[in-house]
């Protein structure tokens, strides 16, 4: 399968996934428009919908219902937008621009985002409770709980708390583990584990699957790290060196560029392993993996 296929299946996965959410968005009639726009805003704002792509390709791998899917892949995104809403906030990250536009509270304002953020949170929600269950609501049961354990207080949530405490520290490795698995791993998980459950996996697919989903989480997470590195050593006209991290503890600062950048060799490797362990067509997770260390974005 060749760079460009891929590429065209980003694109027009990308397009699926925004004509749902565009629909499961409430129309501008039920709300203030303040809030309908903020909300549209941040969904329709760009960024790679990863996500939701990896819940459509894991489907696809189990062979099951991949239209069907679309709104339950939808919820994460959502879910996503409202996380980088909230990160943005002068009360957490502070920052004026994200996927290369201002931030929601930029235009609109900080109780606006506020308002926008807990709006799509709760939105994915109401996806996931009011669609037509079919006989399957055992499942949809379960997907709701998987995705409110890792967008919630031991997931996400718990990532990002202990990311804020680490702020200005150095974070030991056991420590930087947590933050990663936590903040970005759970979601990400979450996503192919979700495409999973709602596929009806066996219990061996669904564990190879998990696997697969945290050592890409944990290596996207890695590059993320080494792209901000290499980026402020640019901005800056400096050598790439591991000191360029904004004082924030990661892998380029605790292990050094050339020791992450193994790491993300090896946690490919062990994608890609895992998902050989158990029958599935599984071209697209492979290519995925293979595009998410190889980003440049
Ligand atoms: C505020 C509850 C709360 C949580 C925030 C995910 C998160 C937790 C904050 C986002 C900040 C950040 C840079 C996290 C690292 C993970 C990451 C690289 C997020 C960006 O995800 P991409 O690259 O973004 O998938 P796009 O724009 O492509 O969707």
């Amino acid at each position: 399968m060749s760079q460009e296929d891929l590429k065209q299946y980003l694109r027009t996965m990308s397009e699926r996934i925004e004509l749902a959410m565009d629909q499961l968005v409430p129309p501008q009639d039920q709300y203030p428009e303040a809030l309908y726009d903020a909300m549209r805003y941040s969904l329709f704002a760009g960024g790679k919908r990863l996500r939701p792509v990896l819940t459509m390709a894991t489907v696809e791998a189990l062979g099951g219902d991949v239209e069907a899917a679309l709104p339950v892949a939808s919820t994460l995104e959502m879910i996503h937008t409202y996380s980088l809403v909230h990160d943005d906030l002068p009360a957490m990250d502070d920052d004026d621009y994200r996927r290369g536009k201002l931030t929601n509270h930029k235009v609109y304002g900080e109780a606006t985002a506020i308002l926008a953020g807990d709006g799509l949170l709760t939105q994915a929600f109401q996806v996931l409770g009011t669609i037509d269950a079919q006989g399957r609501e055992a499942v949809l049961l379960r997907i709701v709980g998987e995705l409110a354990t890792a967008a919630g207080s031991v997931g996400m949530i718990a990532g990002q708390m202990a990311d804020m405490e680490n702020e200005g520290m150095k974070a030991d490795e056991e420590r930087l583990a947590f933050i990663h698995a936590h903040k970005t791993g759970a979601l990400l998980t979450a996503s192919v584990r979700i495409g999973a459950i709602f596929a009806e996996a066996s219990e061996d697919q669904l564990l190879a699957l998990t696997s697969y989903a945290q050592k890409i989480g944990l290596a996207f997470q890695i590059v993320d790290d080494i792209l901000d590195v290499v980026g402020e050593a640019e901005k800056l006209g400096k050598a790439v060196g591991a000191d360029a991290a904004h004082g924030k503890s990661t892998y380029p600062v605790l292990y050094g560029l050339e020791e992450s950048r193994e790491m993300v060799r090896r946690l490919t490797a062990e994608a890609h392993q895992a998902l050989q362990s158990v029958p599935l067509r599984t071209n697209r997770l492979q290519e995925i993996a293979d595009w998410l260390v190889n980003r440049d974005v």
